[in-house]
């Protein structure tokens, strides 16, 4: 008798089972016809709508159509010329002449400053504790005919203390000049390095991809190092700062990008933003890779 109740009982469970297989399906299929019920209303609603719409698409249609055509390129030509002046004076609005001159002090930032505006170093040697600023055309540029638009050099002082300055121009800034004193670099190295590799980890510089050009200022004088053992320098230590500054406090770094490329030795042409090397003297009005970068990025 026992394997008898055994076999029955499996078979109810089977039963049961079958049963709510076909209950769930039927349940499926039941939701499934609900959806699409409603779909079919909501079509049959829209119709009248679309109705309308193809009528308005029609009318305009035949409006246009009876136009004569001068008339609409008439109307065309307004159109485009209206976006394209739209166009024109939001993009004339953004376009900045802003450049700022960074750098350690006793660098030269000033006399340069002055050489591009006047052509000579007039005041250059006054200590600066407040930011140069002014808005002209170049020096170099004053006796060429026809209008040359005017550049805005901000000249910030490089005691560490005025350096918060900086944030305040750097997002206006089209181009950043850094002045680098060629003849004394060994012991000013590491605080060059240090200035350097705060602009070019700034959120602002990295994002709107800010030139920046490595000036090696004071090359009149015979012991002054090229500009080839000064970029090699600044890199060392910039790679050197690369793994301390990493450590740093979540707030220090909150507005910051990391430099270069991890498990690489950095080089200034890992950076986001184009970084160049040039030579000058401030001192003897040499500085036509200054002002030949300057109207790269301020167009006259
Ligand atoms: N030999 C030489 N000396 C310079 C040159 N540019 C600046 N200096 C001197 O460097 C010192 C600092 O110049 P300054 O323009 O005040 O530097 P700033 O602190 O960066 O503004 C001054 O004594 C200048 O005479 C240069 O091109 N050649
Ligand atoms: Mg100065």
């Amino acid at each position: 008798m026992a394997p008898l109740i055994a076999k029955n009982g499996s078979d109810k469970s089977r039963d049961l089972k079958e049963k709510k297989k076909i209950s769930d399906e039927s349940l499926y299929t039941e939701l499934m016809d609900q959806w699409a019920h409603q779909l079919d209303q909501w079509v049959h609603q829209l119709e009248p709508w679309m109705h309308q719409v193809k009528q308005w698409i029609h009318q305009l249609d035949q409006q246009i159509r009876q136009q004569p055509a001068e008339q609409l390129y008439v109307a065309l030509a307004v159109l485009f010329l209206t976006s394209f002046f739209l166009l024109f004076r939001v993009f004339k609005r953004t376009r900045s002449n802003t450049i700022v001159l960074a750098g350690l002090s006793g660098s030269g930032k000033t006399i340069l400053f002055y050489q591009l505006r006047e052509g000579t170093t007039h005041q250059g040697t006054v200590t600066s504790i407040e930011p140069n600023e002014g808005s002209f055309v170049l020096h170099s540029e004053s006796e060429k005919p026809g209008k040359i638009r005017p550049v805005h050099i901000i000249d910030v002082p490089g005691h560490s203390r005025l350096r918060p300055k900086l944030d305040e121009f750097l997002p206006q800034a089209c181009g950043i000049i850094f002045v680098v004193d060629a003849l004394d670099i060994l012991p000013n190295c590491r605080a060059a390095a240090e200035y350097l590799y705060d602009i070019l980890t700034k959120a602002t510089v990295v994002k709107r991809k800010i030139p920046v050009l490595i000036v090696c200022n004071k090359t009149d004088k015979v012991s002054a190092h090229s500009k080839d053992f000064i970029r090699k320098q600044l890199e060392k230590e910039v790679d050197k700062l690369r793994a301390t500054r990493t450590g740093a406090s979540a707030a220090d770094i909150a507005d910051e990008f990391t430099l270069g490329v991890s498990g690489e030795a950095f080089v200034f042409s890992q950076c986001h933003n184009k970084v160049t090397i040039a030579e000058a003297s401030g001192l003897t009005g040499v500085t036509s890779q200054v002002e030949q970068f300057i109207r790269e990025h301020v167009r006259p």
